[in-house]
């Protein structure tokens, strides 16, 4: 049932649809604490993913840099707890891809909408490359570019859907990835937005 998209990487289809009501009240607990905003690279350009996070760490760029932080630059106050359910589902769709014991203290929540893309990258801020990426696909659908080592490498087209969960790690860690631009659609949870949790071991 799960799918092998190469050494490292896996998706489990609709694994996190077992939970999708506590996922998403604990997604609207953590927004309230910290909402959404749109971060600025270090060039100066404003994201057109809108971002927040929960956990001891949380990533976010300006123009010094990324970086992971405890604090939230908007509030001055800890980013919001990993919620139990956010910790359970990652540790457990973890497991089920052969990575057990992973114990993320930092989750990122983009918010898509349609138009929205995400260019293709690496992910580089983390101490340890050795501990697995965890991501849960909620709400419209998006098409996930799934590069290789070299930014230039050909892209593989993987649809993502409401519930997908996906662990990439080992040789898939340093992989280049990005979403294509959202299309207008509607998700009857959601309305017209996704929403993506990555999970990781930052600290
Ligand atoms: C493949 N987010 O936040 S999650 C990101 O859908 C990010 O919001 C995307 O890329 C999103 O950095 C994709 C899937 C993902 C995350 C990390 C990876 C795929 C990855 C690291 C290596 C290879
Ligand atoms: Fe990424």
């Amino acid at each position: 049932r799960d799918e092998s998209l190469c050494a490292g990487a896996v998706v489990l289809r609709g694994f996190a649809l077992a939970d999708e009501a506590p996922l998403l009240q604990a997604i609207d607990a953590i927004v309230a604490q910290a909402p959404f905003r749109h971060l600025i690279t270090p060039g100066g350009l404003r994201m057109s993913v809108a971002m927040t996070n929960a956990g001891s760490l949380g990533w976010v760029s300006d123009r010094r840099g990324y970086r992971y932080d405890p604090v939230d630059p908007d509030s001055g106050k800890r980013w919001p707890p990993l919620p139990d359910v956010f910790r359970k589902l990652a540790t457990s769709a973890a497991a089920q891809a052969g990575f057990a014991g992973f114990a993320p203290d930092a989750c990122l929540i983009n918010r898509y909408e349609p138009g929205t893309r995400l260019s293709l990258h690496q992910d580089r801020d983390e101490r340890d490359f050795g501990q697995p990426i965890v991501s849960v696909s909620l709400g419209i659908p998006a098409i996930f570019l799934f590069g290789g080592d070299q930014r230039s490498d050909a892209a593989m087209r993987v649809p993502l859907a409401h519930g997908d969960v996906v662990v990439w790690g080992g040789p898939a860690r340093l992989r280049h990835h990005g979403v294509l631009p959202l299309k207008p659609n509607h998700h009857e949870a959601l309305g017209e937005c996704r929403i993506n949790l990555t999970f990781r071991r930052a600290g």
